[in-house]
């Protein structure tokens, strides 16, 4: 491959309809056919070639855009930002391997590293030479984080940390590890809280990967034995903690993966043209409960598009996000759920799943939503052995809202076959 920084970058004061001409021409004669999951040439990108990718798209101006020139960015706003972000977006191509440490630990060490950290970790994330990865969640530390236990203890000039981590996404490629630790006691809640920047590879970590149930590795645990860091690996001041993570969390929330609901535009495009150019499916899309899913969807993205640019309009204005933020989240996990559904739904019926949306990623049934659950899948489903039970969980740990929609603690009944319908 070749790849060419492109001199447009080096311009100062583009207006940012400019900017997005640029990287729509540039990812239009750049991005590998193979890396395109709309073509019949399709195949998943090694993490080699997703990062060689990745790079040229830095060098490009399409990655650190709204990072500072010395620590390697751009030093631009979060207009250009969007305006790639819409560009990102409208082409079918790979997810970053690299988000978390552009999206959460980039900015997080811009706001409460020391120099020496910046200098050090900024550069390294945008030219794709350190991967990192979110130590927050705990298994009895998830939604209600400030339970987590993992704790590190001052020893001199050094910290020793002990504890485990869960649902770490990319732990097993990662250099890094953005740890979320507790100095104090549980009952010390969001006081006593410390960040830290761990290098993965330090002695007394170990990362046991998590087959999740669409046969990938994508999350770990990962176990914290003794493991000593010095004192410089501490990102911001003691009991600092809970506001780092709160600003990692409501980046997460608000200006992560910012091109979704352009990604989700492109899907549907995609998805309707290939209806169209099948002659059993072309039918479908006249059908009135497929028109509805499709008004649905078009509304979300809608909705999820004027979100993002108000947060951003905000965020420019110097405001808080707020409740937004979360909004954001709530209206792409449900946009996601409801593309995969349709996916799914359309490809069963006319018997001839297509390649391009054959298998629903195991993430969407952990994401946030008020809507049922859709089936997992739609073929070779075990037959499920009911209980009546309303303490018994399902052996998968997913409870059914089936019978009871709206009431989703406190099923009448759950799957006790250990079958993972998600019933
Ligand atoms: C794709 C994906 C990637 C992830 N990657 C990472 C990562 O890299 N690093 C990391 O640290 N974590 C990661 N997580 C984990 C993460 O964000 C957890 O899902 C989160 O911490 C929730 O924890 P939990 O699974 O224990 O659910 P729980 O906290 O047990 O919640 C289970 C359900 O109960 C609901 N619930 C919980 N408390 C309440 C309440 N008080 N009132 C009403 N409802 C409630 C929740 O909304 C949820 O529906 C990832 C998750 C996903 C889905």
């Amino acid at each position: 491959m070749d790849f060419h920084a492109n001199p447009l970058t080096a311009q100062p004061a583009i207006a940012p309809d400019a900017y997005r001409a640029h990287a729509r021409e540039w990812l239009k004669n750049n991005l590998p056919a193979h890396m395109r999951a709309d073509t019949l040439d399709y195949r998943s990108p090694t993490l080699a070639e997703s990062s060689q990718w990745e790079a040229a798209m830095y060098r490009a101006g399409l990655a650190g855009m709204t990072w500072p020139v010395e620590y390697g960015g751009h030093g631009l706003t979060l207009r250009e930002h969007l305006a790639v972000n819409k560009e990102i977006g409208a082409l079918a191509m790979p997810e970053s391997v690299s988000s978390i440490g552009k999206e959460l630990a980039g900015p997080i060490i811009m706001t409460v590293g020391t120099e020496a950290q910046k200098k050090t970790f900024l550069p390294a994330i945008l030219q794709m030479q350190n991967y990192w990865c979110q130590g927050f969640s705990e298994p009895d530390a998830g939604s209600d984080l400030v339970r987590l236990r993992t704790r590190a203890t001052q020893e001199g000039d050094q910290w020793r940390i002990n504890g485990q981590k869960i649902w770490t996404s990319g732990a097993a490629k990662a250099h890094y590890c953005l740890l979320l630790t507790r100095t104090g006691t549980v009952a010390d809640k969001h006081r006593g809280l410390l960040m830290f920047a761990v290098p993965m590879d330090t002695p007394g970590i170990r990362v046991v990967p998590i087959r999740s149930i669409d046969n990938k590795e994508s999350f770990a645990e990962v176990f914290f034995d003794d493991v000593i860091v010095p004192d410089s690996a501490r990102l911001g001041a003691p009991d600092e903690g809970w506001n780092a993570a709160i600003r990692v969390l409501s980046i997460e929330r608000a200006t992560n993966r910012m091109y979704r609901p352009w990604r989700f535009e492109c899907e549907l495009r995609q998805l309707v043209q290939a209806c169209q150019s099948d002659a059993q499916l072309a039918g479908r899309l006249t059908e009135s409960y497929y028109q509805r899913r499709i008004g649905q969807l078009v509304c979300e993205i809608d909705g999820l598009k004027g979100l993002v640019e108000q947060s951003v309009d905000q965020l420019l204005a110097g405001a808080a996000i707020g409740a937004r933020g979360s909004l954001t989240k709530l209206y792409w996990s449900n946009a996601t759920r409801h593309s995969w559904h349709w996916r799914r739904k359309s490809s069963h019926r006319s018997g001839r799943p297509q390649a391009r949306w054959r298998g629903v990623p195991a993430s969407i049934f952990a994401l946030p939503t008020c809507s049922r659950m859709p089936r997992l899948s739609t073929r070779a489903r075990p037959k499920c052995n009911w209980t009546s039970s309303p303490s018994a969980l399902c052996n998968c740990q997913r409870i059914s809202d089936h019978e009871s929609p709206g009431r989703k603690f406190a099923p009448r009944r759950v799957c006790r076959s250990g079958c993972r319908c998600g019933r």
